[in-house]
């Protein structure tokens, strides 16, 4: 008798349940000196900002493994910058990664090591490849809840040191109704 094995892990519309599934969120008041407002940012400090579902099968670090994860940004302004994740470049500068829409309308900002950046727009349905020198970040630019989907290798680590310090060299916002992207 071949013993199936059912599956542990679903979709529910654009969320993922299941065993071990980690859910880790992040509040405004966690990256408030990441926002050009710091003070706004303050201000709004116990506000949701984004939440991720991450299902690691394998521990960290291990070569060859894969790690998935939905992030979830909300929508709004800190001043008059739209809300964004903090992001990273990874430890390992050959891993790359794949973000994909589900729900909502943003935008992903690749930033090289250079700070020379681009800026694709994220939509459902929208496949981005991250290339494994470019830091990424998402903005949430819509009036409802940003999700993307991201499938990363457990052997790419984080930098976020270079991001808190530096920051982006581009930043979103929205004034008079319209989004503004800058070169800063
Ligand atoms: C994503 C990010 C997630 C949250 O899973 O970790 O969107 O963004 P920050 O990690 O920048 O806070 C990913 O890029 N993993 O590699
Ligand atoms: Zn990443």
């Amino acid at each position: 008798m071949v013993n199936i094995i059912q599956p542990s892990i679903f979709f529910q519309g654009v969320s993922l349940k299941g065993q071990n599934i980690i859910e880790k969120s992040t509040k405004i008041g966690d990256y408030t000196s990441y926002y050009l407002d710091s003070n706004a940012a303050l201000a709004q400090k116990n506000e949701l900002a984004y939440s991720v579902q991450c299902y690691f099968p394998v521990e960290a670090g291990q070569d060859g493994g894969l790690f998935w994860g939905i992030t979830n940004i909300s929508s709004g302004l800190v001043g008059n910058e739209f809300i964004f994740t903090k992001g990273h470049f990874h430890a390992k500068k050959q891993c790359a990664e794949y973000y994909w829409g589900l729900e909502g309308e943003g935008l992903l900002i690749l930033m090289k090591e250079d700070r020379s950046f681009s800026v694709e727009k994220v939509i459902p349905n929208s496949l981005h490849y991250i290339r494994g020198d470019q830091a990424h970040r998402l903005v949430n630019t819509g009036s409802s809840v940003l999700r993307v989907g991201a499938c990363w290798g457990s052997d790419a680590g984080y930098d976020y040191e270079s991001i808190q310090k530096e920051g982006f060299s581009c930043r979103v916002f929205q004034y008079d109704g319209n989004i503004s992207i800058e070169k800063v």
